[in-house]
């Protein structure tokens, strides 16, 4: 099968159904999904590194440097009639007397809305690059990914159930609907798409490029690092391609080259070059794991809103 019909049918919450129906098996899921990460990586001349790697402990807490706030954010959601709860960050020196461009960060598969701040330490990151006027101050949201009235992670035989896969597909309406205006009606937010940023790391990036590239009039500013099959082709997303060379102010992707998902990014890499969408790609040397998020959300953050 081709992998973006692959692809497609594995955004369905397909790809594992057919799978154990073939094989008169167990239940969908599991085996099939983690196959994924053990493909075999197969890297062209243009899967480089073009970022430099940050100083040493650019995501250390450090004293002496101002720290943002982050609290918790409720909001009623329309698609799972749920009152649902994001982190919200608040950069060093935040006034409400200010307008703040918004940046909504995406967690994986297994994650919630602590996976950014407490695993990959992008609080301490963002910290930093503002303590140095290296980043612009923002507001970063950082949802539950996973639009379902029970959204904490599953035990992890559950986590590639096409239940738990189709809440983040869900999560589309939930935040277009619900969180943005939620958080555009109860922050100081520059509320329009040239303010306004998507990404996240594997499930959640898949989701912020589908997200993103398929809603331009929401999304200027769009980042996938290590992105999941869930990760929609780009002509399904990109309703106007030739519009979409000029809707983006930046559109980024990034892997580790020892990532078996790499080639999800690699396929999205390829398609928007053969479209003419200008990107990043920056392929560093890491797995499926931190120290390739937080590098790339550093080297993100730097750009965003400039
Ligand atoms: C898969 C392998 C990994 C998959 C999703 C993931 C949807 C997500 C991984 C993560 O978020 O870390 O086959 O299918």
């Amino acid at each position: 099968m081709p992998p973006r019909i692959a692809r497609a049918l594995f955004a369905l919450g397909l790809t594992a159904a057919l799978a154990a129906q073939a094989q008169g098996a167990e239940p969908p899921g599991q085996a099939e999904a983690r196959a994924n990460f053990n493909r075999k990586v197969v890297l062209a001349a243009d899967d480089v590194r073009v970022f430099d790697k940050p100083p040493a402990g650019f995501a250390d807490a450090a004293a002496g440097i101002a720290q943002g706030q982050v609290a918790e954010f409720g909001y009623d959601s329309a698609v799972t009639h749920t009152r649902r709860t994001a982190l919200v960050y608040l950069p060093p020196g935040y006034s409400p007397q200010r307008r703040y461009p918004v940046l909504y960060l995406l967690h994986g598969i297994g994650g919630n809305q602590h996976e950014w701040r407490g695993y990959v330490r992008a609080m301490a990151v963002l910290d930093r690059l503002l303590a140095q006027g290296q980043a612009e101050p923002m507001i970063v949201v950082m949802p539950n990914g996973r639009a379902r009235a029970d959204d904490a992670p599953p035990p992890a035989e559950q986590t590639f159930t096409p239940e738990h896969i189709a809440a983040f597909g869900a999560f589309e309406a939930d935040l277009l609907q619900s969180l943005v205006p939620a958080v555009d009606a109860s922050y100081p937010t520059l509320a329009d798409a040239g303010h306004r940023a998507i990404a996240g790391l594997s499930m959640g990036g898949g989701q912020a490029l589908n997200f993103g590239l398929g809603h331009p009039e929401a999304f200027a500013w769009v980042g996938g690092f290590s992105s999941a099959p869930n990760t929609r082709p780009a002509l399904e997303l990109l309703r106007d391609p030739a519009a979409a060379r000029h809707s983006f102010k930046l559109v980024y992707l990034s892997c580790g080259n020892r990532d078996g998902l790499i080639n999800v990014s690699q396929s999205m890499h390829r398609e928007l070059r053969d479209l003419g969408v200008a990107h990043v790609w920056n392929v560093d040397e890491y797995g499926h794991d931190r120290d390739s998020w937080a590098e790339n959300v550093y080297h993100f953050a730097r750009r965003l809103f400039r």
